[in-house]
């Protein structure tokens, strides 16, 4: 085989074995922001089959351009511990906050989630759920470039035991299960209450609060989480996105072990 068609042959067999082995997860965690890469990296190291989605190609979220493209950000003591847990370097400024370089963080809980085991699909969006049985059961994944391009191209599935929602402030996974399947979630309405303007102390401890199973098989983190349950913003500290995505990991594990 000349050198093309063995580099080709190697992307192409490698890819679809991926893919083909993940057709069926414990968890489906869509969106690489730090909340779904925190609750993938953690629920991987507790042996989960993780995969992660994510429609750009650069998995991260928010975290890359730091406030205002201004590549730092902030986090609160208890939460650089987390990053720790990473190997990510802060810097405590003895305030309670610590600093750190956004692009490692972003670097870093990427290399953590993909080296605890989770397999991650970027240029992937999850454009619907699977529901069954009054289950949220998987999700319905194409290309983001079909998406962006408007193309008429039939998605595939992936079946999984629980769906993250790390879609960040459009929460669009908990939107489908509202929106399409017509679910009562747990929230004040039953339905999604939507952000509130900037108020950071309040919205680092409701993210957190807010991180919960909202309906069988469907969970939500970070600003997702926040979004649904009517939290204020926060910007760029990202103390509450970490420990949601922790705490969220602990109460899917829990309830896929019973
Ligand atoms: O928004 P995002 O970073 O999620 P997060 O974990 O963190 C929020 C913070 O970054 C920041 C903040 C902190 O103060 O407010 O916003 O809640 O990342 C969400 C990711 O989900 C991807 C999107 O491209 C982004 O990388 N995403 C959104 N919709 C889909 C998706 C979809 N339908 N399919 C796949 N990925």
């Amino acid at each position: 085989m000349v050198m093309e068609e063995q580099i080709s042959s190697a992307i192409v067999r490698s890819f679809f074995k991926k893919l083909e082995s993940n057709l069926a997860v414990d968890v489906a965690v869509v969106g690489a922001g730090p909340s779904g890469l925190v609750a993938a990296r953690d629920l991987a190291k507790a042996g989960f089959k993780v995969a992660v989605y994510e429609s750009k190609l650069a998995p991260g979220g928010g975290v890359w351009g730091g406030g205002m493209l201004m590549n730092e950000v902030v986090v609160q003591d208890d939460a650089a511990e987390i990053l720790h847990d990473f190997d990510i370097t802060t810097v405590p400024l003895g305030n309670g906050y610590q600093t750190l370089d956004s692009v490692e963080m972003a670097a870093g809980l990427i290399f953590g989630a993909r080296k605890a085991g989770a397999i991650i699909f970027n240029t992937v969006c999850v454009e619907d759920i699977v529901f069954h049985d009054s289950v949220v059961s998987g999700v319905v994944i194409n290309w983001n470039p079909v998406r962006r391009l408007d193309m008429h191209v039939d998605p595939i599935v992936v079946t999984a035991r629980a769906v993250v929602d790390g879609t960040g402030h459009p929460s669009e996974i908990v939107q489908k299960a509202v929106n399409k399947a017509g679910v009562k979630i747990d929230s004040p309405s039953g339905g999604i209450l939507g952000e509130k303007p900037m108020w950071m102390e309040d919205g680092e401890r409701t993210t957190v609060e807010n991180t919960k199973r909202l309906f069988p098989g469907l969970y939500a983190s970070g600003m997702a989480a926040n979004n649904v349950q009517g939290g204020f913003r926060m910007g760029p500290i990202f103390g509450g996105m970490l420990k949601s995505g922790r705490k969220l990991a602990r109460i899917i594990a829990e309830d896929l072990k019973r």
